[in-house]
């Protein structure tokens, strides 16, 4: 019998293999591939077939022994190789011998395929064949069972029904139904499950049907890990439907009504205006309040929302509770924010602003939510918001978490189509991003502006890409407000349970046109008569519950009743609404200083004291750490310079500014591409024992138990727009943090430009948000070729908003040009420098974006080195001058020139490296009549330094000398700031301004390094030589 058994489950292989489309042989090896690829997160014991646990029989444990059913994916894996069939052999003859000495599911299994007398008449005669089909049956549901669920509210949807969801392909007839089967599964939740082994087909049918086929269509057999897909399964296949009592629905429609009523309003009051209205995805709102109450239930205290246009004011009015009559004051003109100090930036449109809220929740608990703002740029905050949510993380001591969480809503189109989106998927699993997991909500409209979904993306669901990070996708129909809500709660559950990313894809439409004022039947003329005669949700959702009983007419119209005063009571009084500056800013930095408010300049240098302890824990190692031969060389070098206090070179300048200010109490965090060693080798951060692989950070052991979080470094994903928005939320959580980024090279930078554009340069000035976050850009000319040279300072400084004719108040007690320009950008070329221009990002009343063209040769270059002392704070060091010791925003000659130099024929002014290059010449050729000095910090302009030298050198020729082509590097912005410097000095004109350095160009550099050499030998002599420049 046993014999029979196993050729017959063969000879089943082999007539499915032939029978069998390409889908249900996709189905077939997916199931092969999944038995061997689960088994890692089995518990041990259960890992191999052969180590199966017996259930002790007290009157036959010795002789028999007591299996537990196997699961038949596995059998149907391994019967070609015949170990199962021992297997079930052994199994087998102890059944015989007692059937009670087996698992009951086993039971059954010999009961009906051994032919023995079943204890359920339906069974009799189930074959394997059976069995196996109607594993594939259920599995086909599981698979793709959303394939068939009702997911369009329109009903315009034409899919094509894969054909391993029809019956009859499994060779079952109707004749079939209302027989029972064995279905029993070890290790399988749901359907499969062990629990109900025996069911009829029909049920098991109609079950499938309602649980995948219905208003929501469940992805998840993607994910390769058993334990999640089973804890799906418990969820979904369940015995009976799930279902909300009465109390639940009334709160969900008046969600509901909250969120229909409140587009209506709008479209009534501003027939004209652009409000990006959720009409069609109404049941986003109750959703999303769901959501939130549940992850509350489950822990979360804060919640960080990014989203688009689309529902912006609905979400902001009635699920982060932004006042409406806030909302609706903004709607009426945009009243420009007034408070006490005065500042306002520019503003955005109403549909761009963040806000914040604690709301209470169902569950009577509390819950943060805040807004993001974010630019028109879809999908661009993603990153951001991820980012803000781990800082918070961070900030709340969240080990786990599970008490902070991030929310992005996303559209369709934007969500299929922007690559931000996947760049910041992938982030979600990284140890140093990771946030626990982001719920997604995907409002999916079916259109974008007026593009269709067949040609806006390759991919079947708009929300495929999910797919790649084993993310669960559940697609719902947005017109079945109780599924949105049921799909929403699950996603939350997920959430807190797996840590892991979700999404949701809400199936809804687009009333209107992509706004108000545009016609959607210029380009989609079907779905809009559809849509025309189509009722809304609130409609379907009042005729649902009308008709089951549960809910009156009266009830309705009190619902709506209320909901209309609230709004019109909110209309009137918006009207004397005045709004605040303060409504903008978040708590955590209160204190810091807006634009208005004056902050005094202070000092960056540290006690000596300090800086040789710190420098002594940043370059020692511990004894028994074995790091490679070059880097403990490195090492030894640091710890000489700390020891001499000279010749600091550029990375232990960076080390002693991140170990200076985290012993202060501040967290530094750096990260991007190869940070942790540096792409230049010279950084060292993070070292690796040569024989056990362990890792060593030294600047995690500044002080006794410190939080290993403290200082962060970090190599990141190779993404510039993901990881760097990723960090610039992280910056703006808290001022209190030294966030950093750093670009491979600079030029890479520029696939991150949107946040670039639109939030660094512009966040404070439209949404009156600071950040400190500093940016590390490599640039300069060793002749690497045009992609590796040029960091593309020009378009930084193009974006700088300092007025170039007006000098503002330079007076130190007075100035306050870099409070009130949008962002700093710095080409430091002394370690020191950059050592003071990171500590001054925290040594002030206020947070700015800081832009540092970062050096290459100069990390390695003899004379690019400072001494210790010039770090410090102690008057008469070399680095302290009359205000302390500081960042120096220009360095002036270093040949020891009075104030007053009127032999001196030429100024060369410049920035970067090539000034070590233009002093070298200046020596070789012996130029003692050039003066060279170093503009450090080229935004905001340092006119009064620059005034300074040109007081300085009364009779000299004026030359701007850099290395980079004319339509390149700083040229363009110095010379109408540096004209508006000399013409107030009378000094001279534009024309008095010359020009040294490439010509212009399309390319960056020259792809020929023995030309990079000449063009560079040449413009530096010139810079130097005796002839006038023309
Ligand atoms: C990066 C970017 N490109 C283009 C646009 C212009 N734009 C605004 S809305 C929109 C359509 C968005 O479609 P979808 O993501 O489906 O959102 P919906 O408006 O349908 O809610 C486009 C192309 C934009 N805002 N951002
Ligand atoms: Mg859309």
């Amino acid at each position: 019998m046993v014999f029979a058994l196993k050729v017959e489950t063969f000879g089943w292989k082999m007539v499915w293999f032939r029978a069998g489309s390409s889908a249900t042989k996709l189905a077939v090896r997916r199931i092969l591939n999944q038995g061997t690829r689960t088994p890692r997160y089995l518990p041990s014991q259960n890992r191999s077939f052969h180590s199966t646990l017996y259930r002790p029989n007290p009157q036959s444990a010795a002789s028999a022994p007591v299996p537990r059913a196997v699961p038949l994916s596995k059998l149907t894996d391994s019967f070609l190789d015949g170990t199962s069939s021992v297997y079930l052999e052994e199994l087998q003859r102890a059944w015989e011998a007692d059937p009670t000495s087996v698992d009951e599911s086993w039971d059954n299994f010999f009961r009906n395929f051994v032919g023995q007398a079943a204890t359920s008449p339906g069974i009799s005669g189930q074959t394997i064949q059976e069995s196996m089909r109607l594993l594939l049956l259920v599995r086909a549901y599981q698979v793709n069972g959303h394939m068939k669920a009702k997911l369009d509210p329109l009903g315009l949807e034409q899919r094509e029904i894969p054909e391993d969801l029809d019956l009859a392909l499994y060779g079952f007839t109707e004749a079939d139904l209302d027989r029972e089967f064995f279905l029993g599964v070890w290790q399988m939740s749901g359907f499969m499950s062990e629990n109900r082994p025996v069911q009829t087909l029909r049920s098991i049918l109609t079950r499938l049907q309602q649980a995948y086929c219905g208003s929501i269509g469940f992805e998840y057999m993607h994910i390769a890990d058993r334990d999640k897909c089973n804890w799906l399964r418990e969820k979904i296949e369940t015995p009976t439907p799930w279902r909300y009592n009465r109390e639940r629905r009334e709160v969900i429609l008046d969600r509901l009504a909250w969120s229909t009523q409140f587009e209506n309003f709008l479209a009534t009051k501003w027939t004209t205006a652009k409000r990006f209205g959720l009409e069609g995805g109404e049941s986003l709102i109750p959703g999303m309040k769901e959501m939130f109450d549940r992850a509350a239930d489950l822990g979360v205290e804060s919640i960080v929302i990014g989203m688009s246009h689309r529902g912006r004011l609905n979400v902001l009015g009635n699920v982060v509770r932004k006042p409406l009559r806030q909302i609706f004051s903004e709607f009426s003109g945009g009243i420009r924010p007034v408070d006490e100090v005065g500042y306002t930036g520019t503003g955005d449109v109403k549909y761009h602003l963040g806000t914040s809220y604690d709301r209470p929740t169902r569950g009577g608990k509390k819950i943060h939510l805040s807004l993001v703002a974010n630019p028109s740029h879809l999908e661009a905050a993603d990153s951001v918001v991820v980012g803000k949510t781990r800082a918070k993380q961070y900030y709340s001591k969240d080990l786990d978490r599970t008490k902070n969480l991030g929310i992005l809503i996303h559209g369709d189109g934007s969500f299929a189509g922007q690559g931000v989106v996947y760049e910041t998927l992938h982030l979600s699993a990284l140890p140093n991003y990771t946030t626990g997991g982001t719920i997604h909500i995907v409002v999916n409209n079916q259109v974008a502006f007026t593009t269709d979904p067949r040609a806006g993306r390759s991919s079947q669901y708009c929300t495929d890409v999910a797919k790649a990070l084993s993310a669960p996708i559940f697609h719902v129909n947005g017109d079945d407000v109780e599924a949105v809500v049921h799909a929403c709660e699950l996603a939350a559950e997920w959430r807190q349970t797996f840590h892991s990313d979700v999404v949701v894809d809400l199936v809804c439409y687009r009333r209107f046109g992509h706004n108000e004022i545009d016609e959607p039947s210029f380009t989609q003329p079907k779905m809009y008569k559809v849509i025309k005669n189509h009722p809304s949700t609130l409609q379907i959702y009042h005729k649902k519950l009308l008709e089951c009983g549960e809910i009156s007419q009266q009830d309705i119209d009190r619902i709506q009743e209320k909901v209309n005063t609230i709004l019109n009571e909110e209309f009137v009084a918006s009207k004397d609404y005045l709004s605040k500056t303060r409504d903008w800013l978040s708590t955590n930095w209160a204190g810091f200083k807006s634009p208005e408010q004056i902050s005094r300049v202070r000092n960056t240098g540290v006690k000596p004291e300090i800086l040789k302890t710190v420098g002594k824990a940043i370059s020692s190692l511990p004894e028994n750490f074995k790091p490679h031969r070059a880097v403990k060389k490195v090492y030894e070098q640091r710890a000489q310079m700390i020891e001499t206090g000279e010749g600091i070179d550029w990375a232990l300048a960076e080390a002693l500014a991140f170990a200076t200010l985290v012993v202060e109490g501040n967290h530094v965090r750096l990260s991007g591409q190869d940070v942790e060693r540096g792409t230049f080798s010279h950084r060292h951060s993070v070292l690796h024992d040569q024989e056990t692989g362990e890792e060593y950070c030294p600047l995690d052991h500044l002080v006794m138990n410190q939080d290993p979080e403290m200082f962060t470094v970090s190599n990141s994903s190779l993404s510039e727009f993901g990881v760097l928005g990723f960090e610039l939320g992280y910056s703006m959580e808290s001022p209190n943090s030294l966030v950093l980024w750093e670009a491979q090279f600079g030029d890479f930078a520029n696939g991150a430009q949107v946040i670039f554009d639109q939030f660094i340069s512009s966040g404070e000035a439209k949404w009156l948000r600071q950040t400190g976050l500093v940016v590390l850009l490599p640039h300069g000319y060793d002749g690497q070729g045009p992609e590796h040279s040029s960091a593309r300072l020009e378009r930084y400084l193009q974006m700088s908003d300092d007025n170039p004719y007006v000098i503002p108040d330079m007076e130190p007690t007075l100035r306050k040009q870099i409070q009130e320009c949008n962002w700093q950008i710095v080409n430091a070329t002394t370690p020191a420098n950059y050592f003071h221009v990171l500590r001054r990002q925290l040594h002030r009343d206020f947070r700015k974006p800081l832009i540092v063209m970062a050096p290459k040769n100069l990390l390695r270059h003899k004379d690019c080195k400072s001494n210790l002392s010039e770090f410090d704070d102690v008057q008469g060091h070399p680095g302290f001058d009359k205000q302390g010791t500081r960042f120096k925003r220009l360095i002036k000659d270093q040949n020891d020139h009075s104030d007053l130099e009127e032999g001196i024929r030429r100024l060369v002014l410049c920035s970067g490296k090539v000034y070590y290059e233009l002093d070298d010449e200046r020596k070789k050729v012996g130029a003692s009549d050039v003066a060279i000095c170093r503009v450090e910090q080229l935004c905001p302009f340092p006119y009064d330094l620059i005034q300074r030298e040109l007081k300085r050198y009364p009779n000299a020729e004026i030359v701007w000398c850099q290395e980079e082509a004319m339509n390149m590097g700083a040229y363009s912005y110095i010379t109408p700031r540096l004209w508006t410097a000399m013409r107030s000095l009378r000094r001279g004109d534009m024309e008095d301004i010359k020009y040294v350095g490439r010509g212009p160009s399309a390319a960056t550099a020259t792809g020929f390094y023995t030309f990079h050499v000449k063009e560079q030998a040449e413009l530096v002599q010139k810079a130097i030589g005796k002839e006038p420049i023309s």
